[in-house]
């Protein structure tokens, strides 16, 4: 493909289509206060991938999924027997969260290949836009999960088996689904991809703060979820004395405070997170029996992140007193670098475009993680104002989405025509 058809399909990305894209999801769970709330597998979740499977359809472009509920959009290329090359993010969202965490790398990879069929140009590999299942991990934990099982770091069965605070399954809420949504083929785990991008909101300030338009992403940092199941008994408030108690909220808060003062780190790099605190009974008057509560740490050292995340077991176990603890790690990542020429790709594409560009490290996690050990991959931040990310007051402006779908389209066409 010539230079000049490459420029072809940059300028055929319009960015008024990929912001009306943007709001005409949003409306898919969308809160009073201007968010999303569009959980994995949730009706919204569901209604939401009807609707971007009803813009591809429309472009004849064919649809695929997999056994963890994967979505797969393609745009054929002249050699169909060809590894694809594969581009998109994830449409689920945090309970609070915003329009564009995840929307945007999903509608970005859209917009690339509609450009294509405006500016009728055909690659020689296929392009797949791929909606991943489950990444942000809040209904159902843990994070990145679909495209964890797609690259077989996590098993299938385990996912399948996990349940939501109703007791609802990952396998009864992905047959639901699959009984309103129909793909044209089902697929298995593991296909060669040719390369992988992926385009995200950058969740953090540094974009912004630097006057920079685009991230050129060279690594993500690692994580450890962990779940922390404290059980006690339940007793009467009234009655019954101290010595008798054996209260689960109360031995999960001094795990937590001693956690916290362990994680706490003077350059402030290292990041640890209790976001979720489940109690039963949970009422005011009874003593509580379980407290569950979540760990999610952050670290880009493997050896911190190993270090300090094997002590987490031991400091839950001091504070149980006469409760019993169980600790369970539910996804460990390893700190990821994207593939050079990848990194180097980005960068030449927003040079070419005369984009004020930086490299940069993801502090946020992504399904690109899952895909790096699999194929050359690398990832391209736009910025959201003032960073704010998983929260509904989450915004980006229609140019930086443009620009940041424009680096997209040189990327991935420059690859599919490798
Ligand atoms: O948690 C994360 O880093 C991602 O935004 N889900
Ligand atoms: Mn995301
Ligand atoms: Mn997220």
């Amino acid at each position: 493909m010539t230079d000049s058809e490459v420029a072809k399909v940059v300028g055929a990305v319009r960015e008024d289509r990929l912001w009306q894209r943007h709001m005409d999801m949003a409306a898919f769970g969308a809160t009073p206060r201007g968010g999303v709330n569009r959980e994995a597998l949730t009706p919204e979740f569901a209604q939401a991938r009807q609707c971007l499977l009803g813009w591809t359809s429309e472009r004849g472009f064919t649809s695929a999924t997999d056994p963890i509920g994967n979505l797969f959009i393609r745009r054929p290329g002249a050699d169909g027997a060809a590894a694809p090359v594969v581009t998109g993010s994830h449409l689920d969202t945090q309970p609070a969260g915003g329009k564009f965490d995840g929307a945007f790398g999903v509608l970005a990879a859209l917009e690339v290949l509609e450009a294509l069929s405006d500016a009728g140009i055909e690659t020689k590999r296929p392009i797949e836009l791929v909606d991943w299942m489950n990444e942000e991990g809040g209904r159902f934990q843990p994070t990145t999960m679909g495209s964890s099982v797609f690259a077989e770091t996590l098993p299938l069965a385990t996912v399948l088996a996990t349940a939501d605070r109703e007791g609802v399954t990952i396998e009864a809420a992905l047959a639901e689904m699959r009984g309103q949504i129909k793909t044209d083929e089902t697929r298995e785990f593991g296909f060669p991809m040719a390369a992988y991008v992926e385009a995200h909101i950058e969740q953090g300030p540094v974009l912004e703060a630097t006057g920079n338009t685009i991230g050129i992403v060279t690594d993500i940092q690692g994580l450890r979820w962990f779940q922390v199941e404290v059980m006690g008994e339940e007793a009467h408030a009234g009655t019954t004395p101290r010595a008798n108690r054996k209260d689960a909220l109360a031995a999960a808060v001094e795990m937590i405070e001693t956690l916290h003062r362990f994680m706490y780190d003077e350059s402030d790099i290292l990041r640890f997170t209790v976001g979720r605190l489940d109690v039963s009974p949970n009422t005011p008057n009874t003593v509580p029996a379980r407290a569950l509560f979540t760990i999610d740490f952050r670290h880009p050292d493997a050896g911190v992140l190993r270090e300090a995340g094997d002590h987490i077991e031991e400091i839950c176990d001091a504070h149980s007193g006469d409760c019993d603890v169980e600790v369970t790690e539910t996804i460990t990542s390893a700190p990821t670098i994207f593939d050079p020429a990848i990194i180097s790709l980005i960068g030449d594409a927003a040079r070419h475009q005369k984009l004020p560009a930086m490299e940069m490290i993801s502090g946020a996690t992504h399904d690109a993680k899952s895909l790096a050990p699999l194929c050359p991959s690398g990832m391209i931040f736009v910025p959201c104002a003032g960073g704010i990310s998983h929260n509904e007051a989450e915004s980006a402006t229609p140019a930086d989405l443009a620009a940041g779908a424009k680096v997209l389209a040189e990327a991935v066409v420059s690859l599919a025509n490798r």
